[in-house]
């Protein structure tokens, strides 16, 4: 199985986020997920690991505002220009705004720095650091390369991205994430082919949902803890199902905390069943392994031997698979988890 992966993702590694109740914590998302996979990785002689194709902004800019994308590159340079103390230590800072655009109809600013960041931003987990930019574009680049490779062979292939994408629409960054990069593959393989999504990371994803909730030719579904008591709280509920052209072809799971393999796989087979009536020519899937029994940032109790299922359920579409790296915390256990779903597509 080709995987697309690049190191450019180490210098993403902000030295802290803000947790709810504005507890200081170490960046949850941090590159040792990766050095964690890739040592799985490495005992199998079936993966083949390729460096992405640079694949130009284009691609970015059909799912991403200009607006957006003109912060992510410059806010962490303009903000060490306005602060000589961040600028003399800058390894222990990170750019996050502390006043945020609600629901009321807001004003785009286009001066202020923190301005922007509270516009740009849905919470204080997408935390802007110098590499931040480059790693988030060359994330994305995975997955494009992933989506082509598996465009021309119909294999499936692993996109193994850092940071994470799910979480990031149009104009916002959040859940550790800045540039989506499922929806960004899912959409240039749409313009060629017949494209949906499924999203099996723990947290709903609001990102995906958003940007393609208009649109009735990508089907888009996610299972996931309900924002009821999780996580990304304002979206992901049962009752959201698409408006406009798209009108049933955005669906949420939300599951109750406790969820174990046996309400996951339910869920899944509904999903899986509704994908195989659009029947797509290719399955985008945003992967998160955080559904684990022991993960630290989520409330379910998936097992290994669940993975091995999930892996197998999906596999079984016979539909070729991008598969896409987005959350899932439990370092220590996250290689052998993402293996053992990996296996069920090579
Ligand atoms: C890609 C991805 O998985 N993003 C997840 C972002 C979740 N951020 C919210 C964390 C809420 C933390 N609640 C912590 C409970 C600790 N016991
Ligand atoms: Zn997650």
């Amino acid at each position: 199985m080709k995987i697309f992966y690049s190191e450019q993702h180490r210098n993403h590694y902000p030295p802290y986020e803000v947790f709810d109740g504005g507890k200081r914590v170490p960046y949850f998302e941090n590159p040792d997920r990766m050095d964690r996979i890739l040592t799985a990785l490495k005992t199998k002689e079936w993966g083949e690991f390729r460096l992405p194709q640079d694949f130009g902004l284009d691609p970015i800019r059909a799912i991403h505002d200009e607006g957006y994308l003109k912060f992510l590159a410059s806010a962490w340079t303009e903000w060490l220009a306005m602060d000589p103390e961040i600028a003399a230590t800058p390894e222990r800072h990170a750019f996050l705004p502390a006043t945020f655009a609600l629901r009321r109809k807001t004003n785009r600013p286009t001066s202020s720095l923190h301005g922007r960041g509270g516009y740009y931003m849905m919470d204080l987990s997408a935390c802007i650091v110098a590499g931040t930019y480059q790693s988030a574009l060359t994330s994305a680049h995975c997955a494009l390369s992933a989506a082509d490779f598996t465009y021309n062979s119909k294999q499936s292939s692993f996109a193994l991205c850092r940071p994470p994408g799910h979480h990031a629409g149009r104009d916002y960054a959040g859940g550790y994430c800045f540039i989506n990069n499922a929806a960004v593959a899912a959409n240039w393989l749409s313009a060629k082919a017949k494209v949906a999504i499924l999203d099996i990371d723990y947290h709903g994803g609001n990102g995906t949902q958003d940007i393609f909730y208009e649109r009735g030719d990508v089907l888009t579904i996610s299972i996931h803890g309900d924002p009821d008591y999780e996580y990304p709280h304002y979206t992901g509920f049962a009752d959201e199902t698409g408006a406009g052209a798209g009108l049933g072809f955005h669906r949420n799971f939300p599951l109750p905390a406790g969820t174990g393999n046996e309400g996951y796989l339910a869920a899944l087979d509904e999903a899986l069943g509704l994908i195989r009536k659009v029947s797509p020519d290719f399955l985008v899937l945003s992967t998160g392994m955080d559904t684990f029994d022991g993960d630290p940032l989520g409330k379910f109790h998936v097992t290994r031997e669940g993975f091995q299922e999930i892996g197998q359920r999906i596999s079984g579409l016979r539909t070729p698979t991008v598969i896409v790296m987005e959350g899932g915390y439990a370092n220590a256990a996250l290689g052998e988890n993402i293996l053992t779903l990996l296996e069920n597509f090579k």
